[in-house]
């Protein structure tokens, strides 16, 4: 897979697509992020990529033409199958999406800032608007960092087992299960001791049920959801 970013702050993705799991998904060739600072498609004297709203208010907008020349020039390089936009106004983004993205092949994610990008940008490029929850960051950047780390974690031979993806939480449309590593005891605090038994079916009914209690009381609107698609 292969995730282009456009972005005014290349700075602010360095960090988070450079370590861990995601490092190691490029190094091993899973999947290959480049970062395209929207400032070098700037063709005016200052490298402006943004101005002043018509019709007046406050904040600047994002121009075009930058955009539109960067979008242009990696679309003569290949076929992209989404050109998503981060944004506070976009679908709420969610497991589901993630595992949708992760089986494509070539997706471009623009950063949003000021007060956003000309709404021509939106109709003529964008395929899809995503936000990551009811706030306001400063820009999508941090937005598009989420999203790519979510995606890449469910391409196939990024995790090293494979399994774990399986378990996670909301995966399933469940809260994970609590989890627990040696030392058996601590200060008195005892691991359960359906974990230590060996007993694989009993185990798995322990996992099960925690995760549904925990579904239950923790997030309610998930646990519905649940409900409603396991009733047989
Ligand atoms: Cl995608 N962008 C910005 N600027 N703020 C956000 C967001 C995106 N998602 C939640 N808040």
């Amino acid at each position: 897979m292969r995730i282009d970013i456009i972005t005014a702050l290349p700075g602010l993705l360095t960090s988070p697509l450079n370590d861990s799991i995601v490092k190691r998904a490029q190094t091993k060739g899973h999947v290959a992020i480049e970062t395209h600072d929207l400032r070098t498609y700037s063709t005016d004297k200052n490298k402006n990529i943004d101005d002043y709203a018509y019709g007046g208010g406050a904040g600047m907008v994002m121009s075009i033409e930058p955009i539109a020349r960067c979008i242009e020039h990696l679309k003569s390089q290949r076929a992209y199958d989404e050109v998503i936009y981060m944004t506070p106004d976009g679908n709420r983004f969610d497991q589901r999406q993630a595992n949708q993205l992760s089986i494509l092949k070539n997706i471009i994610i623009l950063c949003g800032h000021y007060k956003g990008v000309d709404e021509r940008v939106r109709e003529k490029y964008i395929t899809k608007e995503l936000s990551i929850g009811d706030y306001v960051l400063s820009g999508g950047e941090l937005a598009a960092a989420v999203v790519a780390d979510a995606v890449i974690r469910l391409v196939p031979g990024v995790l090293n087992d494979e399994t774990s993806a399986l378990t996670d939480s909301f995966q399933d449309d469940l809260l994970a299960p609590p989890v627990y590593t040696r030392p058996a005891e601590f200060e008195g605090m005892e691991v359960p001791a359906v974990l230590l038994s060996g007993n694989e079916k009993a185990i798995e009914d322990w996992r099960f049920q925690q995760a549904a209690d925990r579904t239950r009381t923790r997030r309610p609107d998930l646990w519905e959801k649940f409900s409603g698609e396991n009733e047989s």
